[in-house]
């Protein structure tokens, strides 16, 4: 620790003393009852947690998927996470996609790169949207464990608004979905048949977290996807898909596996939940999410049906 104090006073980063009497937000859990911290504006310090990273001389990767239609998302991804996912830091890229040629040509500063991957095109969407377990536990295998130290894993319809950096790195971490906030275990849209893999009991549960933002170290990811890929497998063998694909797995492993991190729906906001704020500000409330760093693209639903 005594390493840690010369380092961050050698990069000179004045900043505010913190009070052990004065918790940093009082409207929001900022711990969970396993000591993971949940990240909400208010609760930490950009300055001193890059003069930290720094130190790590890390790399962080950032797997993306864009196959069929939704490679018309990737150019928004791509320019809004220069603008805002890990500034200053070290990037690469992973992009998954059925059609290479079509991947969006941006100048990247030194430091950052984009990779791009080949992969299957499958026929239904959940389909798509499952394999991305397998592809990554097999990229993490191939390469990313070679490469990168951290791995971010994001859907590809949403745009970074605001500030999304170090602060969300951690062993494993899983962002709470909008939607499950406020809500009770029994409410969440957990797979509730006993037969498929991604069982969960209406009794347990910690929190609903959303399939569109998870990462860790690239060990913990690879563990955590190769496990979501081999009970996705079993399922299929028994002609189950869950309830919400493989959400519904990672749900089921960060229960068993809890994540060492938790990002706020800061990181994962919706139409809904902006709506939301939107009502509470024009009637003088305050808002529990101050900051919109990820929005959740709205997207026809009748695309999602008809794919
Ligand atoms: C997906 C649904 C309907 C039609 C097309 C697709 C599709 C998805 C596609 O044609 N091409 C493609 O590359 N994808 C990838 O899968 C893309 O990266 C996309 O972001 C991801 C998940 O699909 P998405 O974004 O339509 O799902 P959401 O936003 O409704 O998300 C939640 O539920 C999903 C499972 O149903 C996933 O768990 C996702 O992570 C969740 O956020
Ligand atoms: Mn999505």
């Amino acid at each position: 620790l005594a390493g840690t104090r010369t380092a961050v006073g050698e990069s000179h980063t004045n900043y505010l003393q913190p009070d052990a009497l004065t918790p940093s937000r009082r409207d929001v859990l900022v711990l969970t009852p396993w000591l993971a911290p949940v990240v909400w504006e208010g609760t930490f310090d950009i300055d001193l947690l890059n003069a930290q990273f720094k130190l790590q001389n890390a790399t962080i990767g950032l797997t993306v998927f864009a196959v069929k239609n939704y490679m018309s998302f990737l150019e928004l991804f791509l320019r809004s996470a220069e603008k805002y996912f890990m500034a200053g830091h070290r990037v690469n890229y992973y992009v998954f996609t059925d059609q290479p040629e079509l991947v969006p040509q941006l100048p990247l500063p030194g430091g950052r790169r984009v990779i791009v991957l080949r992969t299957q095109s499958h026929q239904r969407w959940q389909d798509i949207s499952m394999q991305r377990m397998g592809a990554i536990s097999h990229g993490a295998r191939q390469r990313f464990l070679k490469e990168v130290d951290y791995l971010v894993c994001a859907d590809v319809d949403m745009e970074f608004r605001d500030h999304v950096g170090v602060e969300i790195l951690s062993s494993l971490f899983g962002t709470i979905h909008p939607d499950f906030m406020a809500v009770s275990r029994y409410s969440f849209s957990n797979e509730r048949r006993p037969e498929s893999q991604a069982y969960i009991p209406e009794d347990e549960g910690d929190f609903y977290y959303i399939g569109a933002f998870f990462g860790g170290s690239v060990a913990e990811v690879y563990r955590l996807t190769e496990a979501c890929h081999q009970a996705i497998m079993i399922d299929k063998a028994n002609h189950l898909e869950a309830i919400w694909q493989e959400e519904s797995h990672l749900n089921k492993y960060l229960l068993y596996h809890k994540p060492t991190k938790l990002l706020s729906p800061e990181y994962m906001c919706d139409h809904d939940l902006l709506q939301d704020m939107q009502h509470r500000k024009k009637l003088g409330l305050s808002n529990i999410v101050r900051r919109i760093r990820i929005f959740a693209l709205l997207k026809n639903k009748e695309v999602k049906s008809n794919n």
